[in-house]
């Protein structure tokens, strides 16, 4: 059976077990903290990573990508070729120039820990130009791309909420305030999904701040 290795505070373990639920898929988690990963499978030591009967996979993108291959029910990725890239074109935005982004703010904005104005500075014209790009590709229709669930909005409904909260914190303003995310939260805490997502991250998240703090 897949296991899912990861903690239920990050947002990235979060996306790959929407995924895993949305399309119900049988799987187990184990819980893993940053700092304690097996290393080879996971060379950089983050979580997630998935143990499958062949071998582990890192990287969420990738463990998306192979459960969609070998789970085909419930398709999470449309089967035309360039809708499919869409989908696939949104979760690199909302990764690679949204997440990755505000992640440089979290120490301060979550941990109690400092970040240097010239870094907040350059990560806020960063993000501003990063989220007007991505507002022109994202369709809310009521899904982001458009009128099927998809990868990506298991990407989005994980990311925005750590995004908006980062922003506001640092820079007193919801960066992604111009987009329709409270009715697409709302929306996805109708979902049985995101509703034992929301309780498992709650009951982690004590843990990993404690975790966090004892560290510092
Ligand atoms: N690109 C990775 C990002 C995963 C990631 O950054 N995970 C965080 C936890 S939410 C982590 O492991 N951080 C520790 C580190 O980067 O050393 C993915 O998509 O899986």
């Amino acid at each position: 059976m897949l296991k899912l290795c990861g903690f239920g505070a990050s947002n990235y373990h979060n996306k790959v077990k929407l995924v895993l639920l949305e399309k119900g898929v049988v799987f187990e988690e184990e819980l893993t903290w940053v700092g304690e990963t097996d290393r080879h499978a996971s060379p950089l030591g983050k979580v997630p990573y998935l143990k499958t009967a062949q071998g582990a996979l890192c990287e969420s993108a990738v463990m998306v990508e192979y459960i969609e291959q070998q789970y085909p029910a419930h398709p999470l990725i449309p089967p035309d070729a360039f809708q499919a890239a869409k989908v696939r074109e949104l979760v690199t935005f909302l990764d690679l120039h949204l997440e990755l982004v505000a992640r440089n703010l979290y120490a301060e904005a979550f941990f109690g820990g400092k970040v240097s104005d010239a870094v907040k500075e350059k990560i806020g014209v960063q993000l501003e130009k990063n989220v007007a790009a991505f507002a022109k590709l994202a369709l809310f229709k009521p899904f982001i791309a458009g009128t099927e669930l998809s990868v990506a909005d298991c990407t989005a409904a994980v990311h925005f909420p750590v995004i908006s909260a980062a922003s506001k914190a640092i820079y007193g303003k919801d960066f992604l305030a111009e987009l329709p995310v409270k009715d697409y939260m709302k929306m996805w805490s109708e979902r049985p999904s995101m509703q034992r997502v929301q309780a498992d991250r709650k009951a982690n998240n004590e843990l990993f701040l404690a975790r966090m703090k004892s560290k510092a």
